[in-house]
Parts: C-alpha cells; sequence; structure tokens
C-alpha cells in the first residue's frame, strides 16, 4: 500500500429489521455467525488484516449488545496498537439519533477532524467477506478518485436489494440508483466507500443543509454527484461478498460455509473474535450423527446432524434431528425434537418432540430465548414475517425474570 493515512468508519447502527426476530435483542452486526463468530468480526477483522489502526465503530440500535462484543477492541487491534473507538448515537432515530448513514458520519465529523486522515474509508458492519482493503486504497489512489465504490456482481434477481452502479470501460461511475425497482445493471454497491477526506467533509456539510436530503449515502449523496466533475470510480471485488440483511441470505450465508464456498479459518486472513465461551471440547454421543455439519465448543450431541451449524453450547437430546438449520449458542434442544430449515436464535429452548420448520418453503426463526413447545401446530406471525411451517402450539418467551 503507498503511505496515505486513511481512518475507517464502520456503520454499525442500522435496525436490521428485515432479521427480526433476531435482532429483537441484538444489533445485527452482534448476530452471531459461523458458531463462534458474530457479523462485525468480518468488517473489523478486515481492518487489522488490512493495516488499518484507527476505527470508529459507529452504533446506535442496541449499541450495548455491539459495545459488549467489541468491549476495548483488543482483539482486533494487532499488538494492541492503534485506537478502535465506539460512536454513539442516540437510540431514537428521528430526533437525536443518527438518521442516515451520512448523517451518522456527519455527526462525527470531530472525530475525523481530529484524525485528519487522508483518506476516510466507510463500511458496514453486516457483511460477510474477506477484503484486503489496500488494494482498494491503491486503486483510489492510483485513480486520484474522490470516491470509489466497491462493487461486486449479484444475481439479477436480487439487484434491487442494493444500490445499482452504471460505469464506463475505465470503471468511472456514470449511474446510481438506491435499491431500484427495475435494476439497469446488477453491479451492486457493497456499501464499502474509500473518499478522500476533504471531499467527504465538503459533501457532509453540503448534504446537512439540505432540508430534503434523507442524509443516506446510497439515497442521497452517491446519486448526487452522479453528472458533476467529481471523480467516483467503482472497484471491483472479486472474492466472495453477502449481506446477511435478510434472513435467508443469512441462511445462505451459512450453508455456503458448509459447501465450502466461504471459509472461515484462513491462515493468511484471520477472523478475530472475542473469545466469550471458556475454551471446552464438544461431545458426540457414540449412536448420533453427525453429517456435513459444524460443531462449536461446549455442545453435547446425542441427536442427529445434517447439514447444520451449532454454535458454542448447543444440546441437542437423544433421536433428535437438525437438519440444514442454523442453532445460535446455548440453545437446548431436547430429545425427539425436529429442526428443519431453520435458524433457532440464541438461547432458544426446543421441548422434547417439538417440530420446528419444514423441509417445504421459507427459512423458519425461532427468537433468542424463545421457548417452543411440542403440542399442536400453528402459524407463529412476526412482524414482517409469517413463518409457514412453523408448527407449535404456545411460544412463551423466557423474560429475565
Ligand atoms: P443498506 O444495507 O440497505 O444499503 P442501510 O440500512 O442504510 O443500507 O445500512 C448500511 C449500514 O449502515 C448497515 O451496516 C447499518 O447497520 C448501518 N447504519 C444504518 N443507519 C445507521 C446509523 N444511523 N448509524 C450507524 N449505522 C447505521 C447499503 C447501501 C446500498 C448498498 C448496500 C450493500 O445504501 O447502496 O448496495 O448497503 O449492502
Ligand atoms: P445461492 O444459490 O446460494 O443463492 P448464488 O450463486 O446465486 O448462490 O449467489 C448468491 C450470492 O452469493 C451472490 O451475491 C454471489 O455474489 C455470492 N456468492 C455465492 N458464491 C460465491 C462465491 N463462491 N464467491 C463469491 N461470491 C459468491
Amino acid at each position: 500500500m503507498r503511505s496515505t493515512t486513511c481512518v475507517a468508519m464502520i456503520l454499525a447502527g442500522g435496525e436490521g429489521r428485515r432479521l427480526n426476530p433476531l435482532t429483537s435483542r441484538l444489533a445485527k452486526p452482534a448476530v452471531p455467525f459461523g458458531g463462534n463468530y458474530r457479523i462485525i468480526d468480518f468488517s473489523l477483522s478486515n481492518c487489522r488484516n488490512s493495516g488499518l489502526d484507527r476505527i470508529g465503530v459507529l452504533t446506535q440500535y442496541m449499541a450495548d449488545s455491539l459495545h459488549r462484543h467489541i468491549g476495548d477492541g483488543a482483539p482486533w487491534l494487532k499488538d494492541g496498537q492503534g485506537e478502535l473507538d465506539l460512536l454513539e448515537g442516540c437510540s431514537d432515530a428521528g430526533t437525536d439519533g443518527y438518521c442516515g448513514t451520512a448523517d451518522a458520519i456527519y455527526r462525527n465529523l470531530d472525530y475525523l477532524e481530529r484524525h485528519n486522515p487522508e483518506h476516510v474509508l466507510i463500511l458496514s458492519g453486516d457483511h460477510i467477506y474477506q477484503m484486503d482493503y489496500r488494494a482498494m486504497l491503491d486503486k483510489h489512489l492510483e485513480t486520484d478518485a474522490d470516491v470509489s465504490v466497491a462493487v461486486h456482481r449479484v444475481p439479477w434477481e436480487e439487484a434491487s436489494r442494493f444500490g445499482v452502479l452504471t460505469a464506463d470501460e475505465s470503471m468511472r461511475v456514470t449511474g446510481f440508483a438506491e435499491k431500484p425497482a427495475r435494476p439497469q445493471s446488477n453491479l451492486a454497491s457493497m456499501g464499502v466507500y474509500v473518499f478522500r477526506w476533504r471531499f467527504l467533509r465538503e459533501q457532509l456539510l453540503a448534504d446537512a443543509a439540505n432540508t430534503t436530503s434523507s442524509h443516506d449515502f446510497g439515497k442521497d449523496i452517491l446519486p448526487g454527484l452522479i453528472g458533476t466533475s467529481s471523480q467516483i470510480l467503482a472497484y471491483p471485488f472479486e472474492g466472495y461478498w453477502r449481506d446477511v440483511g435478510t434472513v435467508d441470505s443469512l441462511w445462505d450465508a451459512h450453508m455456503d460455509l458448509l459447501r465450502g464456498r466461504l471459509e472461515l479459518e484462513r491462515a493468511d486472513w484471520p477472523l478475530y473474535t472475542r473469545d466469550a465461551f471458556p475454551a471446552q471440547s464438544a461431545y458426540c454421543h457414540p449412536h448420533s450423527e453427525v453429517h456435513e455439519s459444524l460443531v462449536q465448543q461446549g455442545c453435547a450431541i446425542e441427536g442427529n446432524l445434517y447439514r447444520s451449524i451449532l454454535s458454542c453450547g448447543v444440546r441437542v437430546g437423544q433421536r433428535s434431528r437438525v437438519e440444514e438449520s442454523i442453532v445460535m449458542p446455548n440453545v437446548r434442544i431436547g430429545r425427539d425434537a425436529v429442526i428443519t430449515n431453520a435458524i433457532v436464535g440464541e438461547g432458544a429452548i426446543i421441548e422434547d418432540g417439538a417440530v420446528v420448520g419444514s423441509d417445504i418453503g421459507e427459512i423458519t426463526v425461532v427468537a433468542p430465548d424463545e421457548f417452543v413447545f411440542a403440542r399442536g401446530s400453528s402459524v407463529l406471525e412476526v412482524p414482517g414475517r409469517l413463518l409457514r411451517g412453523m408448527y407449535k402450539a404456545g411460544v412463551t418467551t423466557r423474560t429475565g425474570a
């Protein structure tokens, strides 16, 4: 990497409504991933592995869950050198809280002023990818861009979930539409931007004074730069990348892990996390069957697993069957239960004989700390999402009391 100074700002305060109920008590970036990790570990580890050691994490929604995980930031600072700061906005967006991603950065202009870097790298805390930001910074410097936007080709049918770009042969961005109903391209913005700091500052000050703006990079800042004299470059990223903002994409990314499309324990690109669990072995009973599954430490398995990921401290009772499912930390599954195509939230309890999910239709989500009974059958409705194929008569949530 050429010599420059760069501060990374990780946007980690979005509500993650589409991941409900997994985000009922957790910020989306704090949602467990891959058994041992949390989603934000990817962006933080990318920073560390890219040699970035000035990092601000912008939190807002359910900030405590992230603050607990990140703490003093030690796992993501090489040899304890550098600075990882938690920059908390107010929780009630719309009043004093951050209202859009550009507003969130705008409110931390002082922080950036203090560091006075040449460039600012803006990231999301909810993406699964392993990216060397140095290569992007190099390209940004080489092309003398005002802003570089990392882009990734996505399946056409998914393009309307993203900011979609068009670019000419030299990768100059010629169009930008945020979540268009009819996308003109399948080149998606990854929500990873490198800005020349002085340029970013100008844009944010102008945007803050604009009363019609929603103060968002994707909705306002980037579309507003199209057709101006600013140099906006697209930086294609070819590696694995997924925005795990929906239940389906979170489930898909875990299945990618099992299929070997995504590797977490890479010697050349370690994934750092905070060890929340004391090191313990996993126990598999001689009669249990474990196929194409990942079982983390502290699990005790007496039942059968097929293409599933079990996080730390999960128990699966005799004759239970867990298939194509993701089970988050400290879940207790009794005997003779059947769990198919599901994501089971942290700390949930699945009673003996309960049936969760089915092999047809959508991914079923069990909320964190939810208690799933065995009796009867019903359909559970959670905000914005009808969970079909969830057979249970009663759902109670264990509260702290
Ligand atoms: P979305 O992911 O839909 O699209 P958004 O919900 O604004 O964008 O969230 C971006 C990131 O910022 C998330 O990590 C979120 O947690 C965080 N965030 C949101 N509001 C915040 C706030 N007020 N304070 C702190 N953090 C906040 C964006 C781009 C698209 C692009 C996709 C790629 O707008 O153009 O294609 O990311 O996933
Ligand atoms: P699926 O059938 O599981 O949905 P797709 O191949 O359609 O998988 O890809 C879905 C998303 O996952 C795309 O955005 C794609 O970029 C990403 N993806 C899948 N596999 C890979 C891979 N091996 N490398 C990089 N990205 C991948």
